[in-house]
């Protein structure tokens, strides 16, 4: 049963039901269409309210069913049985409205909802636009500029804002579906405002500010082709008819249905629920966690800090250097301050999470907590010297992870007496901003320790992926294979420049090269020192970098590292000089030095990545392939709409 209908005297109220969020697959726009015809014959009927069953009103098209040709009744044919009923249809909205499900309100004549709903459309993050009506009858209601940005940002407003736009007509504090009966009921015998469709073009319409528009969207998109083409769409609602608008849409929609990016996108959608269902956690409860204890107040300690802290839990945070605790709270109020400014947070939000963070410089304090995030140097002998402490400190229930970037927390788990109750939760920096979590599965983790990471995560708006434990995890393991394979090429024939450029144009926001001078050489560095003892002799070995290094070009901060910089100016110069370096080194080691095409340059790099990838899933580090693709993406900025790496590979889970 895809549509539940009750009939109440003369008012008919008819309820997608398609749990979990009601997703207008085929069966259910045939139901719609089913019920709308019955409308038409049956005249005892004389007012109709369309609602969601649960707290969706609907969350729009079936995206399984993208990509599967076209199944009948289409959206847009559903939506004009709604329009041009012979009552005027009330879109009564319990809660979410997106996508196809938003257009179908909007198709309706009047829209009710409650407090808590939210209304967007969101088809661009699919790499689709609204393809039923949205770009047209949305810029109508509320203007080219708010249109635009719906439709471009993909992002939903709360119903306090879609009142104020018009999207809403009233917020109904009292019972949804007796109000919205009571105001169809109100309407019998009067005229009822006229469908959007018959609204005129958009008033604030000005070629000059779309045009403006379009430019920034084009350089915020960086390749992605979806929020062009439905500003596209919006331009069409501006200059032609209802009708034409209407089929420009369609034609538009049709384009982004067939561009790859769209199979990126959805791909990478789905993968990031999979990510949640791994089947030895099933059965396993996370344990309650309300206070959380963070060792380190460093920047990564202090971005674990402000968003545990967002998120409500109580924070205590320890350093054993009162000067870096007093920086580190200084940064964390840097920061919610900053979240006020740019709207990001209210005060009050701001304010209340500032005094979710305690700094305490006796590590005893942590003995009630229920979790500890250890942020602190990447030594080995230094961890297992604190998770004793902490063993012996915390409650016996307590969680202890350890945020190490590479470290085999095997290790770190042996020094205390509660292996099963120590993990890894690898932040990326900046924590409180970055959406990736990599959760570190130890040997001897109990499903339930791994559960309440996970818990954590999802309380923290992460997106948490399982890895094994092995040097670098999945994420930074990856990444070493794409710098060496870089540098490999610089030896071969190609330049930073050549490099960078190849991968910026494949969709990363930088290439390897600025990205180590943003991060610093000396970084770097430092951990290459770490690894001279175990680095295998045979091995091809880079020592350009190392080049750098002794001439004291560590990145933008002495601005000059692999390009050179000018003081205020972040762009990355090329540099003669690395140039000259590089040239050098490829004659050092007799290396006959060609040209290297890009098409190699991105081939290559690929090759090393997705080699390192499939060793990854072999050795069972991570679970799936499409794992890979979210760490990839929210971790180390491989363009989302190629849907990852895994899949940009063609390796997809069975
Ligand atoms: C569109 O409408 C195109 C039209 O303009 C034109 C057409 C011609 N379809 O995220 P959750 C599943 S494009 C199918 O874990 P939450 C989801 O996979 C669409 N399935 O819950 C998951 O399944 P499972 C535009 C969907 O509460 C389950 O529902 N709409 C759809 O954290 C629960 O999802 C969007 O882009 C769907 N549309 O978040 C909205 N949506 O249990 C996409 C969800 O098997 N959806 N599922 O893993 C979302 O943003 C979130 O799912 C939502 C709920 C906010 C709704």
């Amino acid at each position: 049963m895809y549509v539940k209908t009750e009939l109440d005297g003369n008012c008919l109220v008819i309820y997608i039901t398609n749990p979990p969020v009601n997703a207008l697959s085929q069966a259910v726009r045939q139901a719609v269409v089913d019920v709308f015809k019955t409308v038409e014959t049956n005249l005892d009927i004389e007012a109709v309210i369309l609602t969601g069953q649960g707290r969706f009103f609907s969350a729009g098209a079936d995206i399984k069913e993208f990509g599967k040709g076209d199944l009948l009744p289409s959206l847009p044919d559903v939506l004009d049985y709604i329009e041009r009923c012979r009552l005027p249809v009330i879109a009564a909205l319990p809660g979410t409205a997106l996508g196809g499900g938003l257009e179908v309100a909007l198709s309706c004549r009047y829209r009710l909802s409650v407090a808590a709903a939210k209304v967007g459309l969101p088809e661009v993050n699919l790499g689709l636009i609204p393809g039923a009506g949205g770009t047209q009858r949305l810029p109508r209601l509320i203007g080219m500029k708010k249109g635009a940005e719906f439709v471009t940002s993909g992002k939903p407003v709360g119903a306090k804002e879609a009142l104020k736009l018009g999207i809403i007509d009233e917020i109904v504090e009292t019972d949804l579906l007796e109000a919205a009966k009571a105001f169809a009921r109100s309407l019998i015998g009067t005229t009822a405002r006229s469908p959007i469709s018959k609204m005129g073009p958009p008033e604030d319409w000005d070629k000059a500010a779309f045009d403006a528009l379009m430019a920034k969207t084009k350089a915020k998109a960086r390749g992605q082709v979806s929020p062009i083409a439905a500003l596209e769409a919006v331009e069409a609602a501006c200059t032609l008819s209802f009708e034409d608008g209407l089929k420009a849409e369609r034609e538009i929609f049709k384009t982004c249905l067939e561009n790859p990016q769209r199979a990126g996108l959805i791909h990478a959608f789905f993968a990031q629920r999979q990510a949640k269902k791994i089947p030895f956690l099933e059965a396993a409860v996370p344990q309650d966690v309300k206070s959380i204890g963070i060792l380190g107040a460093g920047t990564m300690g202090s971005g674990i800090a402000i968003a545990c802290a967002s998120a409500g839990y109580d924070v205590l945070l320890f350093d054993a250097h009162t000067d870096a605790l007093d920086k580190g709270i200084t940064r964390i109020h840097a920061a919610f301050d900053h979240n006020i400014k740019t709207g990001r947070m209210s005060q009050p939000a701001a304010h209340s999470a500032k005094a979710c963070v305690t700094p305490i410089s006796d590590m005893q304090d942590l003995a009630d907590v229920d979790l500890v995030i250890e942020a602190i140097v990447e030594k080995m002998d230094v961890k297992r010297a604190v998770f004793e402490q902490l063993d012996s400190i915390c409650k016996s229930d307590a969680i202890l992870a350890s945020n190490t970037s590479y470290l085999n927390i095997n290790e770190i788990a042996a020094a205390t007496r509660r292996p099963d109750r120590v993990l890894g939760m690898h932040f990326f920096s900046p924590a409180n901003i970055m959406k990736l979590l990599e959760v570190v599965r130890t040997e001897k983790a109990s499903a339930q320790s791994l559960a309440t990471a996970f818990a954590v995560g999802a309380k923290l708006g992460k997106i948490a992926v399982l890895s094994g434990v092995c040097d670098g995890f999945i994420g930074n393991r990856i990444l070493k294979t794409y710098r060496a394979e870089a540098e490999f090429l610089l030896e071969d024939g190609a330049l930073p420049q050549d490099i960078d450029r190849v991968m910026r144009e494949f969709g990363f926001a930088m290439g390897p090269f600025q990205v180590s001078d943003l991060a610093g050489l000396d970084i770097a560095w430092h951990n290459r020192r770490k690894e001279d003892s175990t680095r295998d002799p045979n091995a091809r070995y880079v020592d350009i970098a190392d080049k750098l290094y002794d001439l004291g070009r560590f990145g933008q901060k002495t601005q000059a590292g692999w390009y050179d910089y000018k003081t205020g100016d972040r762009t990355a110069y090329p540099s003669p000089l690395v140039d000259d370096l590089v040239i050098a080194a490829s004659q050092a080691k007799n290396i006959t030095r060609r040209d290297i095409s890009d098409t190699e340059i991105l081939n290559r790099i690929m090759e090393a990545m997705l080699s390192e990838g499939r060793a990854i899933l072999d050795e069972g580090i991570a679970l799936k392939a499409s794992d890979i693709d979210l760490v990839m993406i929210h971790g180390y900025g491989f363009p989302k709409y190629r849907g990852g790496l895994m899949f940009y590979g063609g390796i997809t889970d069975k």
